[in-house]
């Protein structure tokens, strides 16, 4: 085939920021949003050289079996349990993520969702709405103070590290839990303290999850877990649906086991578990923690560097910025090793 390099663009996004790949590539951009198939995405993809595309796309050896000429897939996203990284690698095929762009966005929204649920503005505003507010009760609508609380951090990367630094501003005592400590200096500087995962799970009055969807955390977050946090503590998930056993958080939300939840993200998103919708004691989200004005460009902006990068356009050129797997330009020869 002759002709520019070929990019397909899942959903819609900014036009005006997928138009800096026109010099150099034939741009297909997806007019709304649709949930493809993997037969979809397998044809989709078949004549492609490149993709942007988003969460809702899973990717894998399936879908790409065809698509031969592929040499990079680009998400929006910083999480990737969409692709199957280590299947697209295998293929030579290059991966990117939009790491560290939304972390302040992300950190905010954490924080509105955390308020929310502790001051129970969700619930609030569906009662006003419903014409219910007929006399301010001295002692009605009462909820939870966060100042002096302990403000616990599942997952302590970049974002985990920006929700920590604001809780300073509420005079919280910080406590995380990661895969490994952080060093010192970021420690002191997040004025954060390591625990195991049951003291985390003990001792939060808020407990904040901010890790990647894998394997391991996979319902890092269920009955058994849920049993061990204190009854007045409040979950908040802006990270990904299936870290938390949906029903499991619905169950101690019901019987008092907690207190409160604030939720982004699902296990089977866009479907919520219904027992959750029937809880006044969740604060509910359609996944937009990243969704602010600049946040959403900037990511888009990224995926755009990532494969201009790749084929050895703009100003990253031969090294897309936030590349997963840069083996592959190793592989492709396009990089010396290092
Ligand atoms: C989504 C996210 O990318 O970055 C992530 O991992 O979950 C979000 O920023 C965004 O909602 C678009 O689907």
């Amino acid at each position: 085939m002759t002709g520019k390099p070929r990019v397909w663009v899942s959903r819609p996004t900014f036009p005006e920021i997928i138009a800096r790949l026109d010099e150099h590539f034939a741009v297909t951009s997806e007019p709304q949003e649709v949930r493809f198939s993997p037969a979809e995405l397998a044809a989709r993809l078949a004549d492609q050289d490149a993709a942007i595309v988003g969460l809702k796309e899973h990717i894998g050896a399936a879908e790409i079996a065809g698509a031969t000429r592929l040499r990079i897939v680009a998400n929006l996203g910083v999480g990737y349990d969409n692709l199957d990284v280590a299947a697209l690698t295998a293929a030579g095929v290059a991966v990117s993520n939009t790491a560290d762009v939304l972390n302040e966005s992300v950190a905010d929204y954490a924080w509105a969702m955390l308020l929310g649920a502790a001051r129970r503005i969700g619930a609030a505003e569906r009662w006003l709405r419903a014409g219910h507010w007929h006399a301010t009760e001295f002692t009605g609508w009462l909820g939870m103070d966060v100042r002096g609380r302990t403000l616990g951090i599942l997952g302590m990367g970049r974002i985990g590290q920006a929700i920590a630094r604001r809780a300073v501003g509420f005079g919280m005592d910080v406590i995380y839990h990661n895969r490994s400590p952080l060093p010192a200096s970021l420690e002191h500087a997040c004025q954060a303290r390591y625990v195991d995962k049951p003291q985390l799970l003990a001792a939060s009055d808020f407990l904040v999850l901010v890790l990647p969807l894998t394997a391991q955390s996979r319902h890092a977050i269920g009955a058994p877990e849920l049993a061990q946090m204190k009854p007045t503590a409040v979950l908040v998930n802006v990270a990904r649906g299936g870290i938390v056993d949906d029903a499991a958080l619905a169950a101690a939300l019901a019987s008092g086991g907690l207190a409160a939840a604030a939720l982004d993200v699902f296990e089977r998103e866009p479907q919520v578990h219904p027992a959750l919708l029937a809880l006044d004691n969740v604060l509910l989200s359609p996944h937009i923690a990243s969704a602010s004005h600049a946040t959403r460009r900037a990511m888009t902006a990224l995926a755009v560097d990532n494969v201009l990068a790749l084929f050895g356009h703009g100003p990253h050129a031969g090294r897309p910025p936030t590349i997963l797997n840069p083996t592959v330009l190793v592989a492709a020869g396009a990089v010396p090793h290092p």
